[in-house]
C-alpha cells in the first residue's frame, strides 16, 4: 500500500502561493489539504475561496478540502463549484445537523466524501456515516489551528477504526501535528495517509524534496 501525503497548505507562504505549490509538486506530495475556517466552528480563520482557487489554478493534483465551517450544507455549492470529479471534501458531522445529506451533496458532486473527526468524537457517534464515506480524517489535535501538540488520548480511536477499516471500506488519514514517528508507526498498521503541516515540512529551512524524500526513505527502511 502506498502511503499518500498531502500538505497542509495554511502552513505555506501566502505570499509565494503559486511558488510553494511547484516546489511541493517537485517533492511529489500526492496533494493539497486545504484548511477552511470560519471563525465560529474554530476560533480561527484559515484559507478561503479565494486560496483554494489559486492553488486549484495551479496545479493538476488532488485537492483535499477540509471544511472547519458551521452547517456547512448552507455554502457546499460554492466549494463543490470550485473543485474537480475525484477532489475531497472532509466535513464535520457535529457541525451539521443532518450530515448524511451534506455527505451526499459530495458524492453527488462527484467529490470523495470524507468526515473530519475531532480528537473528543467518538467512533460510535459516526458508525452510520462510516458506511457512506471514502474517507476518514483523524484530527490528533483540536480543529483551529497549526502547530499544536499531538493529543495522545486519540490512540485508543485510532485503534478502534483500524479495526473496522476494513469492514467499513474506509481510507484512514491523520490531521495535526504530524511527525515522521507518528508517519512510521501508523503507515505500515493501516493509516492509508498523513496531513504534513509545521511539525514534519513548513518552515524547516530545508528544501520541501529534501524532506519528503528523507520521509520515504525512512519509511521505506522499516519495510
Ligand atoms: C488544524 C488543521 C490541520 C493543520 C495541520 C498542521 O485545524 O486541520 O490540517 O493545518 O495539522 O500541521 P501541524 O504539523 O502544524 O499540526
Ligand atoms: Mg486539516
Amino acid at each position: 500500500m502506498k502511503t499518500e501525503f498531502n500538505a497542509s497548505m495554511m502552513c505555506a507562504d501566502f505570499g509565494h502561493l503559486c511558488d510553494e505549490v511547484k516546489a511541493l509538486e517537485e517533492a511529489d506530495i500526492d496533494s493539497f489539504h486545504i484548511d477552511i475556517m470560519d471563525g465560529r466552528y474554530v476560533p480561527n480563520f484559515a484559507m478561503s475561496l479565494n486560496d483554494l482557487d489559486c492553488i486549484a489554478k495551479s496545479t493538476e493534483k488532488p485537492l483535499d478540502v477540509h471544511l472547519m465551517i458551521e452547517h456547512p450544507r448552507n455554502v457546499i455549492q460554492m466549494f463543490l463549484r470550485k473543485l474537480r470529479k475525484g477532489d475531497t471534501v472532509y466535513i464535520h458531522p457535529e457541525a451539521e445537523y443532518h450530515p448524511s445529506a451534506t455527505i451526499q451533496d459530495i458524492i453527488d458532486a462527484g467529490m470523495v466524501p470524507g468526515i473530519a473527526l475531532n480528537p473528543g468524537t467518538s467512533v460510535e457517534t459516526v458508525i452510520e456515516m462510516l458506511r457512506i464515506v471514502d474517507k476518514v480524517l483523524v484530527m490528533s489535535v483540536n480543529p483551529g489551528n497549526a502547530g499544536q501538540m499531538f493529543l495522545p488520548y486519540v490512540d485508543i480511536k485510532v485503534k478502534k477504526l483500524l479495526k473496522i477499516k476494513d469492514e467499513m471500506n474506509i481510507k484512514l488519514y491523520w490531521d495535526g501535528a504530524c511527525s515522521c514517528d507518528k508517519i512510521k508507526t501508523y503507515g505500515p498498521i493501516g493509516f492509508d495517509g498523513f496531513i504534513l503541516g509545521s511539525t514534519i515540512l513548513f518552515g524547516k529551512h530545508r528544501s520541501y524534496k529534501e524532506i519528503m524524500d528523507g520521509v520515504r526513505r525512512e519509511l521505506d527502511a522499516i519495510g
